[in-house]
């Protein structure tokens, strides 16, 4: 079964907006398997935005994710990755579309309230950076799994 990481960064956990961005996963109906709230290091924080390394923005990004506590996640389900982005809407918030989570709580592309994988590579590897293999819970919501 594919499974992404999701991480509401220190904007999203500052707003109050835990709850409701979780609510929009669970509501679709994929299924969390890995949750925890944390301090990012800065050595965490540059390996998981290691691809952007040579961008302008990279000094920001990693001040600002080491800013505040994170909600790090693991959901599962059928095309999780490409849903979860869908779910997320576009980079920058101003072009999200009402409906999504950056466009309906977002305007600022470097407070763009939560992070998502973008492919099954990159979904791979950040749950193994961020979560332990027993830190995953491996369970089944319903009895018939096509129910939500
Ligand atoms: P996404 O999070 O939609 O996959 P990426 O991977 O292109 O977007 O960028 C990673 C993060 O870098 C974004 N979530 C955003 O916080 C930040 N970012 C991207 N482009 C810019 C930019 N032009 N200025 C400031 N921050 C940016």
């Amino acid at each position: 079964m594919e499974r992404t990481f999701l991480a509401i960064k220190p904007d999203g956990v500052q707003r109050g907006l835990v709850g409701e961005i979780i609510r929009r996963f669970e509501t679709k109906g994929f299924t969390l398997v890995g949750l925890k709230f944390q301090k990012v290091s800065r050595e965490l924080a540059e390996q998981h935005y290691d691809v952007h390394r040579e961008r302008p923005f990279f000094p920001g990004l990693v001040e600002f994710i080491t800013s505040g506590p994170v909600v790090a996640m693991v959901w599962e389900g059928d095309g999780v990755i490409a849903s979860a982005r869908k779910i997320i809407g576009a980079t920058n918030p101003l072009n999200s579309e009402p409906g999504t989570i950056r466009g309906d709580f977002g305007i600022n592309v470097g407070r763009n309230l939560i992070h998502g994988s973008d492919a099954p590579e990159t979904a791979q590897k950040e749950i193994a950076l961020w979560f332990k293999d027993e830190e995953l819970v491996t369970w089944q919501p319903h009895s018939t799994p096509w129910l939500h």
